[in-house]
């Protein structure tokens, strides 16, 4: 049953995961004999009937190669694929579909930004400006740039609620800064960061910003043109859709004056064995052939999460946000760490009698799935000196007895440990 359709008739019910719950079909199931609680969100997202259905129908009805034939399938396939690029576009307000690049994540995002854009505008001496609550995908590839040019990595500080130090910010832009490379959302400690004032400050100076979009496209409403950013990583598999697919958004004008990325087949206008000339972006930028099914499923996901209401969604897991953060609060030994003031649904904790990893494992017990470990932001762990949190990472589907799940969870353990 198509639950999205029937929402504006219940407009009243405030829970949302009653409305949307049937339409992700691995939530009936079981987990060693307990009914399965996900709350590993950040990590990867379930998928609804709606992005499932949309791959079984591609590979069932309009299988072909994309770009190439005029056989009537390819057309299909064609025609499918450049939709789901104009949905990507309007989900997060592109000026253009042609700003979109598939991609196979915010990872290949981030790698393709520093090794074209980089590789091109970022010299010796120059520096490029992250943040101390990065992901690895948007520390290592500076990183490596950083030592293929000789430029340097500077980073902004936090707080200890997890908050961007602004002022701190401001000093650190200067006239050898080629970039701001930022998380939107932190996947570690659930803190939203200002990204308009750290775009705006910086593009008074000329500086292009890099958002690392992986865990708000599906909280947050995104606006790329509001916000005026110049890059955008997308990861399709945190916002429902499978994984393997995502995208990055680039200002028309930066993605004609970047070199290509991967060089090959689709990228190109000609090809001698002399020189080759490259084809307009997006294609530019899309050697091979592309994760044809993934696209077209990232476009069903986009168009489901419109369909419930991204206000709608947010409001909900406001609430979550807001529930989850007073039930762990009331647990004996336990440490919310990430209190930051904007912050998206998710609960990253430490308890004083018991390490995360024998957490994890008894709420599996349990059927409860969390992340547990350093979450690929290790410099964030080393900051709060911890080697690892537990995470529960709230969706849409989600609801407040998910989260009453969790905290029973939380008193086994408990009754385990201390
Ligand atoms: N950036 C952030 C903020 C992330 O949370 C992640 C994945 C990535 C980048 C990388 O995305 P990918 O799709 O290219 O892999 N974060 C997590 C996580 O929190 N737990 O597992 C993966």
């Amino acid at each position: 049953m198509n639950l999205v359709m029937n929402i504006d008739k219940r407009e009243l019910l405030t829970d949302l995961s009653d409305l949307v719950r049937d339409d992700f079909p691995i939530l009936r199931g079981d987990i060693r004999g307990q009914q399965l609680v996900y709350l590993d969100n950040a990590a990867t997202t379930q998928k609804p009937l709606q992005v499932l259905d949309t791959i079984d129908r591609y590979y069932r009805q309009h299988n072909a190669n994309v770009h190439r034939g005029v056989h009537t399938l390819s057309q299909e396939a064609t025609d499918q694929f450049e939709e789901a690029r104009r949905i990507v576009a309007r989900y997060i307000n592109a000026s253009s579909e042609s700003e979109i690049v598939f991609v196979r994540g915010c990872t290949e995002g981030v790698n393709l930004v520093a090794s074209t854009y980089g590789r091109a505008n970022i010299g010796k001496a120059d520096e490029v400006l992250i943040s101390a609550m990065e992901h690895h995908s948007n520390i290592v590839p500076w990183q490596m740039l950083c030592e293929t040019v000789g430029a340097r990595l500077r980073v902004i500080p936090m707080n200890e609620q997890g908050e961007l130090l602004l002022d701190e910010y401001r000093s650190l832009l200067n006239d050898r800064t080629k970039i701001v490379a930022l998380v939107h959302v932190s996947n570690s400690l659930g803190t939203v960061n200002p990204v308009k004032e750290v775009i705006e400050a910086a593009h008074e100076r000329g500086i292009p910003v890099l958002l690392d979009g992986a865990q708000a496209m599906a909280h947050e409403s995104v606006n790329v043109q509001e916000l005026d950013v110049d890059f955008y990583t997308i990861s399709g598999h945190k916002v429902f859709a499978p994984t393997g697919i995502g995208a990055l958004y680039a200002k028309k004008n930066h993605l004609e004056n970047m070199p290509p990325y991967h060089g090959g087949g689709e990228m190109i206008r000609s090809v001698t064995f002399e020189k080759t000339t490259y084809a307009e972006p997006p294609a530019k930028f899309e050697a091979g052939t592309p994760n044809i099914s993934g696209a077209i499923a990232l476009g069903a996901a986009l168009s489901y999460v419109e369909k419930i209401g991204k206000e709608r969604i947010a409001e909900w897991e406001r609430e979550l946000l807001r529930y989850g953060t007073e039930r762990l609060s009331q647990v004996e030994g336990l440490k919310l760490i990430g209190t930051a003031s904007r912050k998206a649904s998710i609960l990253s904790f430490t308890l004083d009698y018991a390490h995360s990893h024998d957490i994890g494992t008894i709420l599996d017990g349990e059927g409860i799935a969390v992340r547990t470990g350093h979450h690929c932001t290790q410099p964030v762990m080393q900051f709060f000196g911890l080697s690892a949190t537990t995470r529960a990472s709230l969706a849409l589907y989600n609801s407040k007895e998910d989260i009453d799940r969790l905290v029973e969870g939380l008193e086994k353990v408990k009754e385990i440990f201390a």
